[in-house]
């Protein structure tokens, strides 16, 4: 079995002093780059947003960060700017080991489309790469940890194991937005997708 981390947006923008700031987001970087050595593979994530993405607030008239739309593809939460392509707060944690890791997948940088998940757009059917990348690898088995455990961890983790992947995440080696509930709510859909909560 081909196991591997699966690191996502641990980037400053999602750690205390960024703009979209995880409560603790800087407190797993140095567990992260240990777990790195028990794995065959390690793929780090980064959101890597265009100026004046449609996740955005600031992009909507009388829209404040938080607040929900409809989107084409669904409901949306509406976001502070955060992770603009190139911008310090779209770059890794200065602590987070990239030197290991195999792969970086960006996702998130259609104007129109958020992607929360590291495989598939919010429409939940534009692909990444990512998943073509782990089977041509013979990568079976997935441990995921990052940012944020309520968004783009549980969007990540769901996707994988309905394609049928192993997937833990390490929920110690996450942590969360929480808003209005959905930590709770995220933890009951990964269950319920079949992925290990460990
Ligand atoms: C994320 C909100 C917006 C995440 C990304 O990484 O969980 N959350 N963009
Ligand atoms: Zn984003």
């Amino acid at each position: 079995m081909t196991r591997a981390l699966i690191v996502i947006d641990v980037q400053n923008d999602f750690c205390p002093g960024g703009a979209l700031a995880v409560p603790g987001g800087d407190e797993i970087v140095s567990s992260i780059n240990a777990l790195m050595a028990e794995h065959e593979a390690v793929v780090l994530t980064q959101d890597w947003h265009p100026s004046g993405h449609s996740s955005f607030a600031s992009s909507h008239d009388g829209k404040a960060p938080y607040d929900m739309i409809d989107m084409p593809y669904g409901p949306q939460v509406l976001w502070p700017d955060h992770c603009v392509q190139g911008t310090q707060g779209a770059a890794f944690h200065a602590d987070l080991n990239t030197d290991r890791a195999d792969m970086i997948v960006r996702k998130g940088y259609r104007p129109a489309i958020d992607s929360y998940s590291a495989f598939f757009e919010n429409d939940h059917e534009t692909p990444t790469g990512l998943e073509g990348y782990l089977r041509t690898r013979g990568i079976t088995k997935l441990t995921m940890v990052g940012l944020a455990t309520d968004f783009c961890v549980n969007f990540s983790a769901v996707d994988a194991a309905k394609l049928g992947f192993n997937v833990t995440v390490q929920m110690s080696l996450c942590r969360a937005i929480d808003l209005e509930g959905s930590l709770a709510a995220a933890q009951s859909g990964m269950i319920d997708a079949g992925v290990t909560l460990a």
